[in-house]
Parts: structure tokens; C-alpha cells; sequence
């Protein structure tokens, strides 16, 4: 057999296993109908996604709102369900347009080659991204050796760059099949009029057979995994990894006292708080925070990874304790831990955060003195910030130059 005899030999296979493939689910009309929702999801998650990772890096230019209160725990909580959201809707997209695989030629030109080639990132970018923020949130971080939040950031812009060009090679055929149903049944894989039946209905009851089950797929997940972030959902929370209503003080915890190797530091009598703006410093010990006036703000944990819940903290505004050595009224702060190892143990508050009068050094959580697991003897609390930015087992407030 000649190479090229090969060749006719393996495109014949792989029109005939396409033709088996048609069905009436597996049409333009259906790709775009999914690809739109798909489409949103990403771009949600896009969306949301920049501003988490903004929060945690910004640029130097950035200001951020620091109302609602519950801001960023909406954003992320819509990062999370719309990514999740991803998987049946991916799913179900994936099993419409995978006919095309075997399409034949396999290439017919250079802007095909590219078509192809940028689809297959796109399917290849996405399934690691959604993959890899799914695990993220069970917490199974030893799972990949890579940093998640670098990757996912990274990968992120893979994906919508991908899923632009996608969108501008298909748009005839989005625009094509948005709005009515084309006249003529085609199938997605272009084997036009023979509609191939399979279960007993008519094409038109198996597209909503197809239908209703990525969208019960989609409720399903998404019920049962919403409530970590929307409260209304949390009696229908099986899977999501964190019930937000079990914890010390009626809160979850990320890490432990223990776990941060703080125990001894945070329970030790001489534990104190020092407020340094250059060469002014002041240290309080505990008694010398509790006598300052103490403040109490409904404020929501907002985790990174999904799960929130709001409680009620007590304790001295921030703006106040920066009072106490001067600092002037724009300044940034740096926030450090008892906690030295692991990159928890600092975060940077922007001016607009420690003005605002809800910034809290915590003492108090639900009416009670601060958990150990919480952060006692004192942490940082402050609205629309993610959870990571929220230190714990505070030591020391610095003005940044
Ligand atoms: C196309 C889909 C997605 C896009 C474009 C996307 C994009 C992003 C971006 C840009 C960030 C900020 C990363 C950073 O802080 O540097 C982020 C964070 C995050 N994403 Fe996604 N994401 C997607 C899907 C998902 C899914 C499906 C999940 C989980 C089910 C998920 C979970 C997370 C988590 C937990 C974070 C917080 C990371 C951290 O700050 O530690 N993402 N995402
Ligand atoms: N020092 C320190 N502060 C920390 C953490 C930590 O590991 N170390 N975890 C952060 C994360 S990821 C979250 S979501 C919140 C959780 O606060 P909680 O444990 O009091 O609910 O604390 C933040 N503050
Ligand atoms: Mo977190």
C-alpha cells in the first residue's frame, strides 16, 4: 500500500465512524446553544477571576470599592458556581462537536490548520482549568507540583484568547444558528439531511431529552455545591467541600493554630501588638487593645476557595491604631503574623481598606473572645476582601514607605 493509499484508507475510516456518530443532538444549532452558555460561564469566571487575583496583587494604580461589604464574597462565589457550572456545560458541548474530530481532510488549509489547532487549546486549556480550580476547592493541593494560583492565573488568559479566536473563526456560524433553528437539518459534523435516530423519539424529543440533561446536570451541581457561598442553598449542600456553618464559633477554619505553629506565641502573656510607621512605634500588650474603643461590624470570611459566612467581630479600628503613632491619613499597611513560614503569615491592606472604619485588629468573634483557630489573640478583619488577606495571630502592623 502507498502512503497516499494509507491516507485514503484512514480519512475513509474516519468519515464512515463519523457518520455513525451523527445524531440529532449533534448539530450547529445545539453547539452555539451550548457554546453561548459556555461562553458566559467563562467569561464569569474571567471576570471574577481577575478581580480575586487583583485583591491579592494589586497594580499600583488600583483602587478598589470597599462596599458591599459581602462584594467579594458574591464575586467569588459566582467564580466557583459558574465554574462548576463549566463541567456539565463542557461536557455536554464536548459530545456535540465531537464528531468533528474525524473530520476529513483532516486539514484543508493553513487558516484550518489554525481553526483546528486553536480549538484543540481551547479544549485542552479549559479541562486543565476547570480540572484544576475544582481541586483546588476539595483541597487536594498536593495533587499537582505546579502553584495553582499562578497556573490557573496564567492559563486563564490561554483559555479566553483561545476561546476568542474560536468565537471570531465560527461567528458566520454563530450568527447563522443564534436566533432561529435552521430550516434544513444539518448535522454538526456537516452530513446533511440523514438524521441518524437513536432512542425511540423524533429528533426534536432526543435534542430535549439532550438538553434536559445538561441542564439537570447543571442544577444538580449546582445546588448541591452553592451552598458553601449562598446561604439560601445550604440545606442542599452534599458535595461542596466546606459547610460553612461547622467550625470553632460557628465559622470554618482554613489552617489550625496548630497547623501554623503559633500556638505557644499567640496563648503566651506577653504577647503584644506593635503599630511601626517608620521610627514611630507604639507596642500594646492585650489589656492596652481591649482599653482602646472597641468597634462591632457584621463582616463576612470570604475564602478564596468558595465558602463564606458572615459573623459579627469586635475590635479596634486600624485607623485608630495608626492615630496612635501619627501615620498619615493615606498610607498603606503591612499586616504580619505570629506565623513566619508559609505565605499566609503577611498580607498588605491598600489605603482604601485601612480608612475604611469596618477594618478591624479583631478581638472578639460572635460575642466571644477570638478562637485560637480564629486568630486570638487578635486579626485582621475588613469588608470585601478575600479570606487569605484576613491574617491571623496578628504581631505586628507596619506602615508601608
Ligand atoms: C474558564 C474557566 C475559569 C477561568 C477563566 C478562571 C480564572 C481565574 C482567575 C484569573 C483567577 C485568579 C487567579 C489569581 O489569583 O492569580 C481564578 C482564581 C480561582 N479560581 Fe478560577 N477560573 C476558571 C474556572 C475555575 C473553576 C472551574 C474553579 C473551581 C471549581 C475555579 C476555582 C478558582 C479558585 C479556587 C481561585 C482562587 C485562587 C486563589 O486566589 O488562591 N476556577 N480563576
Ligand atoms: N496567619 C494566617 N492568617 C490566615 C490564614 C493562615 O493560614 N495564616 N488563612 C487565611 C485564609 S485562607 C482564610 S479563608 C481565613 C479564614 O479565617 P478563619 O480560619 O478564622 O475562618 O484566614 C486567613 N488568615
Ligand atoms: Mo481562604
Amino acid at each position: 500500500m502507498t502512503p497516499r493509499e494509507a491516507v485514503a484508507a484512514i480519512e475513509r475510516g474516519m468519515s464512515a465512524y463519523r457518520a455513525r456518530l451523527a445524531s440529532p443532538t449533534r448539530t450547529p444549532r445545539m453547539a452555539v446553544v451550548l457554546g453561548r452558555l459556555l461562553g458566559v460561564a467563562f467569561l464569569v469566571c474571567f471576570g471574577t477571576g481577575l478581580y480575586s487575583h487583583f485583591l491579592q496583587d494589586p497594580l499600583p494604580w488600583m483602587v478598589f470599592p470597599t462596599r458591599p461589604t459581602q462584594l467579594y464574597q458574591w464575586t467569588q462565589g459566582l467564580h466557583i458556581t459558574a465554574g462548576i457550572l463549566c463541567f456539565p456545560l463542557l461536557l455536554g458541548k464536548l459530545h456535540v462537536v465531537y464528531p468533528q474530530l474525524f473530520q476529513t481532510p483532516a486539514v484543508r488549509s493553513l487558516p484550518h490548520l489554525l481553526e483546528r489547532a486553536s480549538i484543540a487549546l481551547l479544549v485542552a486549556s479549559s479541562l486543565v482549568q476547570i480540572v484544576i480550580g475544582f481541586i483546588n476547592t476539595v483541597q487536594w493541593y498536593q495533587l499537582f507540583p505546579f502553584p495553582f494560583r499562578q497556573t490557573h492565573y496564567a492559563l486563564s488568559f490561554v483559555v479566553i484568547g483561545s476561546l476568542a479566536v474560536h468565537i471570531g473563526v465560527k461567528l458566520p456560524v454563530i450568527l447563522r444558528h443564534w436566533r432561529s433553528r435552521p430550516r434544513e437539518e444539518t448535522t454538526a459534523s456537516g452530513a446533511t439531511g440523514r438524521l441518524h435516530r437513536w432512542m425511540d423519539g423524533s429528533p426534536t424529543a432526543t435534542r430535549r431529552a439532550f438538553l434536559g440533561t445538561v441542564a439537570a446536570g447543571s442544577a444538580a451541581v449546582v445546588l448541591t455545591t452553592g451552598g458553601q457561598s449562598f446561604a439560601p442553598l445550604q440545606p442542599l449542600n452534599l458535595f461542596a467541600p466546606r459547610d460553612p456553618r461547622i467550625g470553632p464559633q460557628g465559622l470554618p477554619i482554613n489552617r489550625t493554630a496548630e497547623d501554623a505553629g503559633v500556638v505557644q506565641l499567640a496563648r503566651s502573656a506577653g504577647w503584644t501588638l506593635s503599630i511601626v510607621d517608620g521610627d514611630r512605634r507604639t507596642v500594646l500588650d492585650a489589656d492596652a487593645l481591649r482599653d482602646l474603643e472597641q468597634v462591632t461590624v457584621d463582616l463576612p470570611i470570604a475564602c478564596v476557595e468558595g465558602w463564606s459566612r458572615m459573623a459579627t467581630w469586635s475590635g479596634v479600628r486600624v485607623r485608630d491604631l495608626l492615630d496612635l503613632v501619627g501615620a498619615a491619613p493615606d498610607v498603606a499597611v503591612r499586616a504580619v503574623s505570629l506565623e513566619t513560614k508559609g505565605a499566609y503569615g503577611v498580607s498588605e491592606i491598600g489605603p482604601e481598606f485601612v480608612r475604611d472604619p469596618l477594618t478591624l485588629v479583631a478581638l472578639r468573634l460572635n460575642g466571644e473572645v477570638l478562637d485560637i483557630d480564629h486568630g486570638y489573640p487578635a486579626r485582621i478583619i475588613s469588608p470585601a476582601r478575600p479570606g487569605v488577606l484576613q491574617t491571623k495571630w496578628l504581631s505586628r502592623l507596619e506602615v508601608i514607605a
